[in-house]
């Protein structure tokens, strides 16, 4: 970004997907939570001073078809799988999907700016790709922070893991609850944000990508198979 962002709502966002980059991998579920800056400023701390989850959030998860079969692994971590969703009546990615995602943030004060474990590598290109497929796309100038480069350069330590577990276990000393799902492990990003939150707020302000800059995963024209 150019100039530095004072970005109003920070909506983090974690995809559950059928696989990983080298196999196309299509989107099978969807979170974004979404919180202003003010409760990330001054979060209530429970008795062993650990940031509590802020009381006003807003919340989108949605389950889709992704049309793909789920490699054994992702099946496995995610709890997901083809018959499953099919038989639950789950539509894919669609517009209307597509549409509830662009309601959700358009009722968001801004600027916003989305975040993602990772994000650049994985969850953004993605997301980009699943929106091309349906003909929708997101304002180029909502931001993108990816809290995996950020944390490193905060910490500026180089020989320690960065996978969102391990983060989640050095703030908070237990283990992360719903790993591998959409939902749980965008709240989970949001207590790791919440245990750095005014420097990665400041981070974000000169940091930054922004949507128009992700390159989508791939081309949404190619098979899903
Ligand atoms: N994933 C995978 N194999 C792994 C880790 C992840 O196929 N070892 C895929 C499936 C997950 C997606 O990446 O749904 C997102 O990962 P995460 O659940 O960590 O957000
Ligand atoms: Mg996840």
């Amino acid at each position: 970004m150019a100039s530095p962002q004072e970005f109003q709502t920070f909506v983090f966002l974690d995809l559950e997907t059928t696989g990983l980059p080298p196999d196309r991998p299509c989107m099978a579920e969807l979170s974004l939570v979404a919180v202003h800056r003010r409760s990330l400023q001054c979060p209530t701390l429970d008795l062993s001073r650990s940031p509590q989850p802020p009381r006003i959030l807003d919340k989108l998860t949605l389950c889709v078809d992704p049309q793909k079969p789920f490699t054994a692994k992702a099946e496995e971590i995610t709890g997901l799988s083809n018959r499953t969703l099919e038989e639950d009546c789950k539509p894919g990615f669609d517009s209307a999907a597509a549409e509830a995602m662009r309601a959700f943030l358009d009722r968001q004060a801004g600027p916003v700016c989305l975040v993602a474990h990772n994000g650049l590598c994985f969850d953004f290109p993605l997301l980009r790709t699943e929106l091309w497929r349906v003909n929708a796309d997101l304002p180029p100038d909502t931001g993108c922070l990816d809290t995996l480069p950020a944390l490193k350069d905060l910490d500026q330590a180089a020989s320690k893991s960065y996978r969102l577990g391990e983060v989640f276990r050095r703030f908070y000393e237990r283990d992360p609850v719903g790993a591998h799902s959409a939902e749980g492990d965008a709240l989970t990003l949001l207590l790791v944000f919440l245990a750095r939150a005014p420097e990665l707020m400041d981070w974000a302000a000169v940091n930054a990508r922004s949507w128009g800059e992700i390159k989508p995963m791939y081309s949404p024209q190619s098979n899903r198979l």
